[in-house]
């Protein structure tokens, strides 16, 4: 395997023990992954209305392709890039992100996030003239939005959308509390920009709060910036914490953040490209569709809140972050979700307290992670896996949308599907092994329930592919190396003219 480069930028001090990111921000870290081969540029003309969404998706319908950053983009009258597939399908690039080793293996991974995501460190404020993010400052009438390259990604989709791989910060009015959310937003106009909360997430909630007391709403969007912000942005936290605590846990030291110009909430200081705006109760333009991580149109046309941009922030040449959205592996909430889910899976079962469980892997080919979770565990009495499944699948890391969840033992790496699937063949007898679990927490843009007031009311499928806990000493052996030979063909692995290294394997042969 190829050598990979994780060393510190010179700028960046470790403040504490633990994995920490090695660079700053969006340029740093595209620095490093250009370093490690994982960054590819294209500076022949590209055009924003389809065409950028099309060249992703086909560059990436196989899993290793690189980050693909758009430097000429036709119409552009900004000077911005365009930066696509920051992370997709790739655990490398998520690894070169979280200040991970990249060659760890899927639930080496897992392990190792489990650990970053528990860590809290508060943000800092630095001053507005030491922020990047104000190298062009702009008020008012001054700011056209209508000038950056924004992608129209699907020919379905209802527009362009300049938020996609955003996040987007709100306060709660009776805490102070910020949220950090990642919600679509279609270009309205120069300064107005819709932005569709889906009920219950934390960014409308604020928005009502404030509504509420009779008061627009102050948000602030990063339409360019780094991948551990996004990536966290469309991560569930409880309703109290501010994401940007557990952004600077992973960093490992806080996030800068910097005063506005309009309004009362900060702004992000290493980021690209920041609007700074309100959303008044009643201002509501026609919204969506937008192609989603389901392979399908996601919601259908309809009225919603409208951001009315006050100022601008940005960098010369802002680098926009865009998040196509697609069938796997084309998605950009790919290898990342899929590994952060499972860690979060691993902590809600580790804090109920059943004992016994291994690994934990919601597979982003299931729709982006959110489909199917499987689910290993050393079987150690009777019901344990069945307890164990109806505990995942209700879990609240796990318990949105999931449709399958299927335990395994620990012989079983739940990360390869290949393994899984074995699994599923030969341990599990669907007839006695598969229960079903109705009105469960869904969404409305699983398709599969036709009538859209359906969509809300899962189901789930618990799949028991564990060996018969009841047959367990009388299960056929499964045909395992023995060490001894294993350990003898590796020392002569390259000598045999294999140019790779020998495969790892962990259980062998018992006489
Ligand atoms: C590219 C992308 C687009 C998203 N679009 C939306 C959206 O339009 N509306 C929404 O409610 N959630 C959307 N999400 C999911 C939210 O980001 C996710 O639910 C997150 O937890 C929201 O933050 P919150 O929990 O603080 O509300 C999107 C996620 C991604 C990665
Ligand atoms: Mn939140």
């Amino acid at each position: 395997m190829e050598h990979r480069i994780a060393e510190p930028s010179p700028s960046v001090a470790p403040v504490k023990d633990g994995p920490q990111a090695s660079w700053r921000d969006l340029r740093e870290w595209l620095a490093l992954i250009e370093r490690n081969g994982e960054l590819q540029r294209i500076d022949t003309p590209v055009n924003p209305d389809e065409e950028l969404a099309a060249i992703t998706y086909m560059a990436t319908r196989t899993e290793k392709t690189r980050a693909l950053l758009f430097e000429n983009l036709t119409g552009d009258k900004s000077g911005s890039r365009v930066l696509a597939n920051m992370l997709g399908s790739s655990k490398e690039r998520y690894a070169l992100a979280v200040g991970l080793d990249p060659d760890l293996t899927t639930a080496e991974m897992i392990a190792e996030t489990r650990g970053l995501m528990n860590r809290r460190i508060p943000p800092k404020r630095i001053p507005k003239s030491q922020a990047p993010v104000n190298e062009i400052v702009l008020r008012g009438d001054d700011i056209d939005l209508t000038k950056f390259p924004t992608p129209k990604f699907w020919p379905g989709d209802g527009g362009r959308y300049i938020g996609t791989g955003d996040i987007t910060l709100t306060a709660s009015p009776d805490t102070g509390r910020i949220n950090v959310g990642c919600y679509r937003q279609m270009l309205h106009g120069p300064r107005r920009v819709g932005l569709y909360c889906s009920p219950g997430k934390h960014g409308g909630l604020d928005r009502e709060a404030w509504w509420k007391q009779g008061k627009p709403c102050e948000v602030v969007v990063a339409y360019g910036i780094d991948p551990v912000l996004f990536m966290l942005a469309a991560q569930v936290f409880g309703s109290k914490e501010s994401e940007f605590d557990v952004a600077g846990g992973i960093m490992g030291r806080g996030i800068e953040l910097t005063d506005g110009e309009t309004g009362s909430l900060p702004i992000p200081a290493q980021a690209e490209l920041v609007i700074e705006g309100t959303v008044t109760q009643g201002d509501v333009e026609t919204e969506g569709p937008l192609g989603e991580f389901t392979g399908y149109y996601g919601r259908e046309r309809s009225p919603q809140p409208v951001i009315e941009v006050k100022a601008l922030h940005m960098r010369k040449n802002p680098i926009l972050t865009a998040a196509l959205m697609a069938k796997y592996p084309s998605c950009e909430i790919g290898a990342y979700y899929a590994i952060m889910r499972s860690a979060r899976i691993l902590d809600d079962l580790e804090r109920i307290g059943v004992p016994g469980v291994v690994g934990a892997y919601a597979h982003p080919a299931a729709a982006s992670g959110w489909g199917i979770v499987v689910v290993s565990l050393q079987q150690q009495y009777a019901g344990h896996a069945a307890q164990v499944l109806a505990l995942a699948a209700q879990c609240p890391a796990a318990a949105y949308y999931t449709k399958w969840i299927i335990a395994v033992d620990d012989d079983v790496d739940p990360t390869d599907f290949n393994e899984v699937m074995w699994a599923l063949s030969t341990r599990c007898h669907p007839a006695e092994d598969i229960d079903i679990l109705k009105k469960t927490w869904s969404t409305g843009l699983d398709p599969s329930q036709f009538e859209m007031e359906r969509r809300p009311y899962g189901s789930k499928a618990l799949i028991d592919a564990c060996k018969p806990h009841r047959h367990l000493k009388a299960f056929p052996q499964t045909t395992l190396l023995r060490r001894e030979v294993y350990e003898r063909v590796t020392a002569r692995w390259a000598e045999l003219g294999f140019d790779e290294p020998p495969p790892r394997l962990t259980t062998f042969h018992k006489d």
